[in-house]
């Protein structure tokens, strides 16, 4: 079991949502005169893009679309949970609302939505999800480095793990579950590591649902692999500051190169970059499909 006492998770309040696209169609209202439309859709959305915490990549590429495309709006910062809920409470209203999102996530599953296209590439190209090591953790702990080194896994491996944290599951025991059923991968991550006697080894991490999901998988492997596993959340400027300095073991949440390029850049000489454990991540703009918009173009008021 994971040493849970820095555990602060705020998964309660999402896991109510109600599953409601069904009834999403399209309304009359796309019949009126396009340009008072658009005119309706930014007071509608009150010039306003629901963020989540303020230290997300994600957060600092929308305020540069907001200045790339010169818009009129403001990213309003709260968290990943409340960006959900506010995510699931526009969608059952059919109300426009425009999110910061990103994949893998379970909001793609759960809900029909689109992309923002982003012809001036203020959210970057396709991004990977890289494992960084403080310095020296090889030669401290090198069991728990190799099967760092190792972890890699895919988009649909990682949804299928946020989708049961989402339905309500405890991250810790839904990490537990998919550990069980996927022994065909994680024996590849673990293959000829040697088991370890309790020692200690801390991860920290972002509440974000991508980094819940990775984080408890592979706390649940190393804890597997004998060691007294705790996870730390916590924001991700001070996540970054935690590797570099050796306050924390490892992260697996470092998303590159665009993302969290500036931390990277900072800290570059001081980390253990163990390369992707995801690939083909992306951020950006994320609407529901029943909105009339495509591109952060439509953004700007004529
Ligand atoms: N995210 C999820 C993070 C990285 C992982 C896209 C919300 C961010 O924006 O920094």
């Amino acid at each position: 079991m994971f040493n849970k006492k820095y555990k602060k998770l705020i998964i309660a309040s999402v896991a109510t949502m109600a599953i409601f696209v069904a009834g999403c169609s399209s309304t009359g209202a796309k019949e009126e005169d396009p340009s008072s439309e658009a005119a309706s859709i930014h007071e509608q959305l009150d010039y306003t893009i629901t963020g989540i915490d303020a230290g997300a990549g994600v957060v600092a590429a929308a305020e540069q679309a907001v200045e790339d495309y010169g818009l009129d709006y403001t990213v309003q910062t709260s968290s990943g949970a409340a960006m959900t809920q506010a995510l699931s409470d526009a969608i059952e209203n059919e109300e426009p609302i425009i999110v910061t999102g990103w994949n893998p996530h379970w909001m793609f599953s759960q809900y029909d939505l689109k992309y923002l296209e982003d012809s001036k590439g203020s959210f970057g190209e396709a991004e990977n999800i890289n494992t960084i090591a403080r310095l020296g953790l090889e030669a401290d702990m090198p069991e728990a480095y190799q099967v760092l080194d190792n972890f890699y896994w895919d988009g649909a491996d990682m949804e299928n793990v946020m989708v049961q944290i989402n339905e309500g599951g405890e991250p810790e025991e839904v990490a537990r579950e998919w550990v069980d059923n996927n022994t065909d991968k994680v024996s590849v991550w673990t293959e000829g590591v040697a088991s370890v006697d309790g020692q200690e080894i801390n991860l920290a991490y972002v509440a974000w649902d991508t980094e819940i999901a990775s984080t408890n998988v592979i706390g649940t492997v190393l804890s597997d692999l004998g060691y007294d596993v705790s996870l730390t959340q916590v924001e991700n400027g001070p996540m970054w500051e935690a590797v570099a300095s050796a306050q924390t073991d490892a992260i697996v949440a470092a998303w590159l190169p665009g993302t969290h390029g500036d931390h990277y850049e900072n800290f570059k000489a001081e980390i253990d970059d163990l390369g992707p454990n995801l690939e083909g991540a992306a951020i950006g703009l994320v609407v529901p499909a029943y909105m009339d918009i495509d591109s952060i173009e439509d953004l700007i008021e004529e």
